[in-house]
């Protein structure tokens, strides 16, 4: 055990500008294997495939890295203020600065080249979405947080707006403890989203979320959520906004990586439905929204536009 290089990672990871940092021992995640299996049977992951693939990996983390011992999970508040509030299209919160793939991946990187200078000897790797890894199961044995009814990890002194990443390493670091559940009795999430996609608690079906069909589905949308989409032209806020321990908790970021582009700021519903490719590129460089392409947001505009 390396109660040491521990603390020393954490400190690190907090000048790093991560919110949480903490540990779980390597092991197999054979509940969350029922879970996830019955999820693909169910066809609740939609088209999104790379679910399928490479399921015993992402159960369990030795067959991805060699020797595996801890998970180092971290989080980054991204939490802000709305900044599209008035009548404008909307665009979630964790898409309004720089892509998050790059920042945690950055960041972790640096992380490892910490470790490696103290013990050269320790086999490291970054993840962020990249790989086959269960982000939130790791967090919640680390003792981040506990997966809500929305699905999401919630931290009970923050709340949820956070992304998170792991390192897999071989070192044996001292590890957190599992937190509890802390939703209770309540169901606001479930109660609220407006296309009944949180089906059961801690059950989504990924096919009716506006997050999914707004950015990972790639044909044209299903009328039958046509009025549902509550003016999100890119994922979906509203099972966390109404979520207590975010009204509560949550504390705006002062991550400048993060920040919004003034432009975006600025955008008028108008501005987004005359938007051209080459504007579009200029102002969603490196964000989130490069990824699915101006072809997608301008369906999801007109998709809404349709309803009118
Ligand atoms: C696929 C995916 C999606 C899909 C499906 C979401 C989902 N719930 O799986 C879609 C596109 C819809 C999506 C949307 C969003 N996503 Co997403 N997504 C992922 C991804 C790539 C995999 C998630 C996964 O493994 N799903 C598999 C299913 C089986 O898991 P699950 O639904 O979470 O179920 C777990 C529990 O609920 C429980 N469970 C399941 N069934 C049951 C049944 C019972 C009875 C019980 C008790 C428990 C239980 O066990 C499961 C395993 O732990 C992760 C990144 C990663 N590599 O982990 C990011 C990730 C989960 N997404 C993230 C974010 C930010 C979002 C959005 C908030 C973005 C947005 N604003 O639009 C929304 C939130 C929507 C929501 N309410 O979850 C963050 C979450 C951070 C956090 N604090 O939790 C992650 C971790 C990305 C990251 N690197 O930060 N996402
Ligand atoms: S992200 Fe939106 S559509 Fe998806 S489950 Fe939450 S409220 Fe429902
Ligand atoms: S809204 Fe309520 S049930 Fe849903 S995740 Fe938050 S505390 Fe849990």
């Amino acid at each position: 055990m390396n109660s040491e290089l521990t603390q020393i990672i954490k400190r690190e990871a907090q000048k790093l500008g991560f919110s949480f940092c903490s540990i779980s021992r390597v092991v197999s995640l054979n509940n969350e294997e029922i879970h996830l299996k019955k999820w693909l049977e169910n066809k609740y992951h939609g088209e999104m495939l790379f679910m399928e693939n490479h399921q015993e990996k992402r159960i369990d983390p030795k067959l991805l890295f060699d020797n595996a011992k801890s998970v180092i999970s971290v989080g980054l508040n991204y939490f802000i203020k709305e900044i599209n509030n008035k009548d404008t299209y909307k665009i979630a919160k964790f898409a309004y600065g720089k892509d998050y793939h790059y920042i945690i991946k950055d960041r972790l990187s640096k992380l490892i080249d910490l470790i490696k200078e103290i013990n050269p000897d320790v086999n490291a790797r970054a993840f962020v979405d990249s790989a086959p890894v269960m982000d939130k199961a790791w967090a919640q044995r680390s003792g981040i947080g506990w997966i809500g009814k929305n699905t999401c990890v919630i931290n009970k002194k923050s709340g949820s707006f956070f992304l998170l990443g792991e390192i897999i390493t071989d070192i044996e670091l001292e590890s957190d403890q599992e937190e509890k559940d802390h939703c209770g009795n309540c169901s606001k999430c479930i109660d609220i989203c407006p296309t009944n996609a949180l089906i059961a608690p801690h059950v989504l079906d990924a096919r009716k979320c506006i997050s999914y069909l707004t950015i990972e589905y790639k044909k044209d949308l299903p009328n039958d959520l046509k009025d549902k989409f509550n003016n999100y032209i890119f994922g979906c806020d509203i099972c966390q906004d109404v979520c207590p321990w975010n009204i509560k908790s949550a504390v705006p970021h002062n991550d400048a990586e993060l920040m919004p582009d003034e432009r975006l700021v600025n955008l008028t519903k108008e501005d987004w439905e005359n938007l051209s490719p080459k504007q579009f590129k200029d102002i969603f460089k490196n964000t989130c929204l490069e990824r699915t392409g101006y072809k997608r947001i301008m369906r999801n505009i007109n998709h809404i536009r349709s309803t009118i």
